[in-house]
């Protein structure tokens, strides 16, 4: 079995005391961070998915295993932020209202941070108030991202997006930032039906496109 299919098994089994060395150790063989993550972690993570929906394993074994994905990012972390040169000002970024998902989420704002941009993340379960009054108090935001993992949590994003574009609209001085949203349910269509002005569907392009409606 390759390391990368370890990594894999290790994440998908939640096997959170072997994550760390196995990681380091890969890291270690030269092996390229962005792969272990694409290709062991994040490919975990579907199968995660496809084992729940077919009643397989239950929310335990998916916390689990999301808690030794998230210990193995930790460990790719300073290998996946290159620390960026240039600065695009700040990003807002949060898992909307009713959401607790947050492991795309934090590499979403990992990568935009490693692009060049100041992070204000907000965590899970974002209120609109709580977004609204986070743009209120950074009016120099160039980038507001909104992250759904639930189709439950869409009209959420909807409503978040509704209120975040009409503060925009108003004559409030708040009109210098890019609505972007993500996260496995949302498409480019909704995206669109919700005035965002942006959408990717995975992190790495989701730091281009920040900085492509920043700059
Ligand atoms: C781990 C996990 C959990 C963990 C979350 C832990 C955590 N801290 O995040 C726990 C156990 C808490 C959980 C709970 C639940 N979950 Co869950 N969960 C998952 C699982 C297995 C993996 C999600 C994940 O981390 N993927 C890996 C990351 C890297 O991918 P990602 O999140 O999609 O993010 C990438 C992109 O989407 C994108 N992206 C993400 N956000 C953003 C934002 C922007 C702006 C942009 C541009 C891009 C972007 O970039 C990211 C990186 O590449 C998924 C299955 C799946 N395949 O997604 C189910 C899944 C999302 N969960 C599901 C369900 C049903 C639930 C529960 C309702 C279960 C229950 N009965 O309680 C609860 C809901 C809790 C809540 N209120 O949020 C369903 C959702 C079904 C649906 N269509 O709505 C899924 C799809 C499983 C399934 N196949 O049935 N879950």
């Amino acid at each position: 079995m390759s390391k990368i299919d370890e990594i894999a098994q290790v994440i998908e089994t939640g096997k959170l005391k072997i994550i760390e060395p196995l990681v380091t150790e890969a890291l270690g063989e030269g092996l390229d961070p962005l792969e272990i993550l694409n290709e062991g972690m994040i490919k975990a993570m579907g199968i995660v998915g496809e084992k729940f929906q077919k009643s397989e394993i239950f929310v335990p074994e998916m916390l689990v295993a999301a808690k030794t994905m998230k210990k193995g990012v930790e460990i790719l972390k300073p290998k996946l932020a290159a620390g960026a040169t240039t600065s695009f000002g700040k990003c807002i970024i949060g898992t909307v209202h009713g959401d607790l998902h947050d492991i795309g989420k934090n590499l979403v704002s990992l990568m935009i941070e490693s692009a060049g941009f100041a992070v204000l993340d907000l965590g899970v379960d974002v209120t609109t108030d709580a977004f609204i009054a986070a743009i209120k108090s950074n009016p120099d935001t160039k980038i507001v991202a909104l992250s759904a993992l639930l189709t439950t949590t869409m009209p959420a994003m909807k409503d978040t997006a509704a209120a975040i574009l009409d503060l925009r609209s108003a004559a409030s001085g708040l009109s210098g930032f890019k609505l972007v949203v993500g996260g496995a349910p949302i498409t480019e269509e909704f995206a669109r039906q919700i005035g965002a002005d942006g959408y990717t569907t995975d992190a790495a392009s989701a730091a281009v496109l920040a900085k492509k409606l920043a700059g």
